[in-house]
């Protein structure tokens, strides 16, 4: 049995910066991120942890964090500057760098081909609401197995279908700023779509390696158990996991699924040769992103509306209503921090069985676990005693799982270091290591990364 992956992650927009330079072309994020539309904290990711020029000192420290591998994502700027057309050999150059880091320090590199960043030429176009997107990226990816398949043996194609396309369509707060749920359902169609048609192509190339998805997943729970309780989960579980999961997984589109949309929306973007892309495009492995449980109780009344807590105040709740499916709830006795996240380590577990009683045979890699904070750094130091509390819990919770007969293959910490979180700015932090953006961003391990260092030493999975 291979190695038992025990990492952390990142993503290129919201930590390498650099974003004019080594031939890259502009995101969506970049644009966004510069207009007037980003005003809730008004920051960008043109120099972030500045992991574009300071890679080996990260790579090396969670090397010397006893992690053996390191997700982070390509950025499709850096590769293919027009989103399509001609490949930057800068680009290229620059992730064989970042790989040969990885070789050097023994990190097994865990490569995510999409993860929020699209290029601006595309998302004017349309974005994933434009099928020609879905094929555009798999000639990206193509170019990526091609450059980087000999070397990397792990991918993940897309990272979150959900929640990108929940905020990007549904909350409205990211990029294109849009509430409109039938067009949220036809862009992740498209991600799904290109998803399945890269893991084909991967396939195809008979190379050695695991390709799958990132897919935000939900133990959707409620307080009350009656059966207009158990509707609103069964509704919210379509909503949030089962419209990526059973797709990826399964390779079709769940009919119960289907009869629910097409009553509200027109769904003839949905063509039927694509059953067959589907169908080859089935993962290898599930990478969940687990960080809180979804609480839910029946529709009652109103318009459907998502509101996210951007501000980390405290206060404001991350309430949604989807009407005829379901709202959220709140369980007012769990601890949350102050964006709203409930601190509730046991929910990693109910997602573990649940996945197992669905997909019995699919193993699982938990590709993101981790807790926003308002850190500080005192006398040089960070004491993130909740952070390593939060974290030590999830990972008593799928050791449990694990024995429970699930088959997860890794675990990795969000982040590697502190970087910028979408819309909630640099203040919001979730990393192992502490940067402080005012001093030449300054690395600082917190008492967490070391925490976690002795804890993948004494843990055997
Ligand atoms: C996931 C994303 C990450 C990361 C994380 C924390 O949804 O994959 O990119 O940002 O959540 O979210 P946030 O930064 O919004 O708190």
């Amino acid at each position: 049995m291979s190695k038992f992956l025990w990492g952390s992650a990142t993503s290129a927009y919201q930590c390498e910066g650099g974003w004019q330079e080594g031939g890259k072309g502009l995101s969506n994020w970049d644009v966004f991120c510069h207009s007037e539309e980003n005003s809730v904290n008004p920051v960008t990711g043109d120099v972030a942890s500045d992991v574009y020029h300071r890679y080996e000192e990260d790579i090396r420290m969670l090397a010397k964090g006893n992690q053996n591998a390191y997700r982070f994502s390509l950025c499709w700027t850096r590769i293919l500057p027009n989103g399509t057309g001609v490949v930057s050999q800068e680009g290229i150059d620059f992730y064989n760098r970042v790989l040969d880091t990885c070789e050097k320090y023994g990190v097994e590199p865990f490569v995510t081909l999409y993860h929020y960043d699209i290029p601006i030429s595309l998302f004017k176009s349309g974005g994933w609401e434009n099928r020609e997107t879905a094929f555009a990226f798999i000639e990206y990816a193509k170019i990526c197995f091609k450059y980087f398949g000999h070397r990397v043996k792990y991918w993940a194609t897309v990272n979150e279908p959900n929640y990108e396309t929940y905020c990007c369509y549904g909350r409205g707060n990211y990029p294109p700023n849009v509430q409109d749920l039938s067009r949220r359902w036809k862009a992740m169609y498209h991600l799904l779509l290109g998803s399945a048609g890269c893991i084909h192509e991967y396939k195809k190339m008979n190379l050695k390696g695991m390709i799958g998805i990132v897919s935000d997943s939900y133990s959707i729970e409620s307080l009350v158990d009656n059966e207009e309780y158990r509707e609103a989960i069964y509704n919210a579980d379509l909503f949030y996991n089962r419209c990526v999961n059973d797709v990826s997984v399964l390779g079709e589109y769940p009919q119960d699924f289907i009869d629910k949309l097409s009553k509200e929306y027109d769904l003839s973007y949905m063509l039927p040769e694509d059953k067959v892309i589907f169908k080859e495009g089935i993962v290898d492995y599930l990478g969940i992103n687990a960080y809180d449980r979804t609480l839910v109780k029946p529709y009652t009344t109103g318009e459907t509306c998502m509101i996210a807590n951007n501000t980390g105040d405290g206060v404001t709740k991350n309430s949604t209503i989807i009407k005829g499916w379901f709202e959220l709830d709140e369980d007012p006795n769990t601890i949350k921090n102050a964006w709203g996240c409930e601190l509730y380590p046991k929910s990693v577990y109910n997602l573990l069985l649940d996945l197992k009683d669905k997909y019995p045979k699919i193993p699982i890699i938990i590709t993101e676990n981790g807790l926003g904070y308002y850190d500080e750094c005192i006398d040089g130091k960070v004491n993130d005693q909740y952070r390593i509390e939060f974290l030590n819990g999830f990972i008593y919770w799928i050791k449990k799982a694990m024995e429970d007969g699930c088959d997860v293959r890794g675990y990795f910490v969000w982040s590697t270091m502190d970087l910028y979180s979408w819309i909630n700015g640099y203040k919001k932090r979730y990393g192992l290591v502490y940067i402080d953006y005012e001093d030449n961003n300054k690395r600082i391990p917190k008492e967490s990364y070391y925490w976690y260092k002795k804890k993948i030493k004494e843990e055997r999975f």
